[in-house]
């Protein structure tokens, strides 16, 4: 997955205009992922999946924030999601099909939220962005 200079700087900026709304973008996002693609709800039977749950929430607000992490580590997310690699490929052991369906929510999220910021060149950069991350977190599955 290449991100150009373009990407970079669209991904970049995108994140700082959603100004702090990245929280409940995430949690929404999850949300959205459990109830359109329901096989998604497997890896948490420990979790309250309904709408407003805390759990969801304290979720979105991690998954958010590993998120940021990645755009702030733009050039090296392999790096900046190390342990999250681990985790997702090795312990949980989630199926890479599933981030391109959280990515896919996370992108109607976007666009529902934000209509005007979700140019067919940020979507497509944003795009971009989620399959690099997903890339990242099972690049250890096997
Ligand atoms: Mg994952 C935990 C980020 C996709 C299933 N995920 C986590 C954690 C983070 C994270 C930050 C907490 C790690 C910790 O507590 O140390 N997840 C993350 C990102 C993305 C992603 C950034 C993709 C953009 N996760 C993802 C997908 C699934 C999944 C697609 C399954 C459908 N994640 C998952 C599970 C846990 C985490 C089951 C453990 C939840 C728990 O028990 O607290």
């Amino acid at each position: 997955m290449v991100l150009t200079a373009e990407d970079k700087k669209l991904i970049q900026q995108t994140w700082g205009k959603l100004g702090g709304a990245e929280e409940e973008i995430g949690a929404e996002s999850l949300w959205r992922m459990f109830h359109s693609y329901p096989p998604t709800k497997t890896y948490f039977p420990h979790f309250d999946l309904g709408k407003g749950s805390a759990q969801v929430k304290a979720h979105g607000k991690k998954v958010a924030a590993a998120l940021v992490e990645a755009a702030n580590h733009i050039d090296d997310i392999a790096g900046a999601l190390s342990k999250l690699s681990d985790l997702h490929a090795q312990k949980l052991r989630v199926d890479p099909v599933n981030f391109k369906l959280l990515g896919q929510c996370f992108l109607v999220v976007v666009a529902s939220h934000h209509p005007a910021l979700l140019t067919p060149e940020v979507h497509a950069s944003l795009d971009k962005f989620l399959c690099a991350v997903g890339t990242v977190l099972t690049a250890k599955y096997r």
